[in-house]
C-alpha cells in the first residue's frame, strides 16, 4: 500500500508556515554512472535499485519563488510566462501545493535552465531539486539534507541526486514512506575527471523515462537481472572512484548503461532510444578506445551520448568528436 506524497510531506512541515518574500536556489544537472531504472512505488518515485551519479557543476536550474501581487500563481520557464494549464506549470504548482498547507498567498515561480539545449540533457532532475531547495527557503522549513533529497525525489527520482555536487549515491531505501530513499554526496574528488556531452540527434522522445521504466518493469523478462547487476555495478563504481581507476569506472558505467538499454529493447512495445547517429557515435568511441584512448560512454533515455574520460585525453577526444566543441565539457572537480 502506497502512502501519498501529501501525507509524507505533511509530517515534516511546521504547524505554521512563515513564508518569506523571496527565495532562490540553484541545483546541478546530473549524469548517472549507475542508472536508476524501475520503481517499486510509482506515487513516491521509490526505485527498485540504488544509483550513483556525477553532478554537472554549474550546469543546471536556477529557481526563484517570490510573493505575487496578482491574485494567482504564475510560472515562468526561461523568462517566458507559461499558461496555467501547460504541463510544466501544472507539475511545478502541484509540487508546490504539497508544501503550502492552508496558505493561499499567490507566488511567482521562475526557473531558468542553463543546461545547453544542444546537450540533450533532461532538466527535471535539476529543476525539481532547485524547486525543493527554493521551497525550503521560502517557507522557512529548515529541512535536513536527507529530507530535501527525499522530497526532491518525489518530484522526479533523479532529482534526489541533484541536491548535491560531485559524486552522489542514491540509496534505494526500504521504508514504506520512502524517507530512507535519499541521496548522499560521496566524499571523493577526482581532478581531471571529465564528462563530454555529445549531442548526436535531436527531436522529442516519444516515450519519457517515467513511462519507459514502467513499461520495462511490466513487460521485459530481461529486467529480472537488472536490480542485482545495478547493485553490483554501484559497488564497483564506488571502488573505482576511491582508486581513481578510470578504466574500471568507465567499463562498469558503460556496461551498466547498455544493460539498462537491453532491458528497454526487451520491453513490449520495444523501447529503442537510439538513432542511427547514436550507434555510429558508439562505434567511434569503441574505435578510439581500441586505438588506446581511455574513453567510455553512457546513455540515458534518449539518443545522445555522454563521454567519460580524463583531461589528459581531451585533445585526442576533441579531434575525434569535433561536435564536442559545440557543447559542454564538464570538469566537476577542477
Ligand atoms: C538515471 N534516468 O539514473 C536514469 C537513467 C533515465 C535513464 O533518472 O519518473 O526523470 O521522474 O522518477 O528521474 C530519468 O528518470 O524519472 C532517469 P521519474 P526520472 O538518471
Amino acid at each position: 500500500m502506497s502512502i501519498s506524497k501529501q501525507e509524507v510531506v505533511s509530517r515534516y512541515l511546521p504547524e505554521v508556515l512563515q513564508p518569506g518574500t523571496r527565495a532562490e536556489a540553484f541545483a546541478p544537472s546530473n549524469i548517472a554512472l549507475c542508472k536508476y531504472w524501475g520503481k517499486r512505488d510509482v506515487e513516491l518515485n521509490l526505485p527498485i535499485n540504488s544509483s550513483l551519479s556525477i553532478s554537472l557543476g554549474d550546469l543546471g536550474s536556477l529557481t526563484s519563488i517570490t510573493e505575487s501581487e496578482i491574485g494567482v500563481d504564475q510560472v515562468y520557464l526561461n523568462d517566458e510566462a507559461l499558461s496555467a494549464d501547460s504541463r510544466f506549470a501544472k507539475k511545478v504548482l502541484a509540487f508546490l501545493e504539497l508544501f503550502r498547507r492552508e496558505l493561499r498567498q499567490p507566488v511567482i515561480v521562475r526557473t531558468t535552465n542553463n543546461i545547453p539545449t544542444a546537450a540533450g540533457l533532461a532538466s527535471s532532475a535539476s529543476g525539481f531539486a532547485a524547486l525543493t531547495l527554493a521551497i525550503n527557503d521560502f517557507y522557512g522549513l529548515e529541512l535536513s539534507d536527507n529530507c530535501l533529497s527525499a522530497f526532491a525525489r518525489m518530484g522526479s527520482g533523479s532529482a534526489s541526486r541533484s541536491i548535491y555536487q560531485g559524486f552522489v549515491e542514491w540509496n534505494k531505501g526500504s521504508s514504506v514512506d520512502g524517507m530512507d530513499s535519499c541521496a548522499q554526496q560521496l566524499d571523493y574528488k577526482w581532478p581531471g575527471f571529465r564528462i563530454g556531452l555529445l549531442k548526436v540527434a535531436i527531436g522529442e522522445k516519444k516515450v519519457d523515462s517515467r513511462a519507459g521504466m514502467q513499461r520495462t518493469v511490466e513487460s521485459a523478462a530481461l529486467y529480472g537481472a537488472w536490480p542485482q547487476q545495478a547493485e553490483n555495478d554501484l559497488v564497483t563504481i564506488k571502488r573505482a572512484i576511491v582508486d581513481r581507476d578510470l578504466q574500471l569506472l568507465g567499463q562498469t558505467a558503460e556496461h551498466n548503461a547498455l544493460s539498462m538499454h537491453a532491458t528497454m529493447i526487451a520491453s513490449w512495445p520495444p523501447l529503442l532510444y537510439w538513432q542511427p547517429e547514436s550507434v555510429a557515435a558508439m562505434h567511434r568511441v569503441w574505435e578510439l578506445r581500441e586505438s588506446g584512448v581511455s574513453i567510455y560512454l553512457t546513455m540515458d533515455a534518449g539518443p545522445n551520448l555522454k563521454l567519460i574520460y580524463q583531461q589528459a585525453d581531451e585533445s585526442r577526444i576533441r579531434d575525434a568528436f569535433p561536435e564536442l566543441l559545440d557543447v559542454d565539457i564538464v570538469a566537476p572537480f577542477d
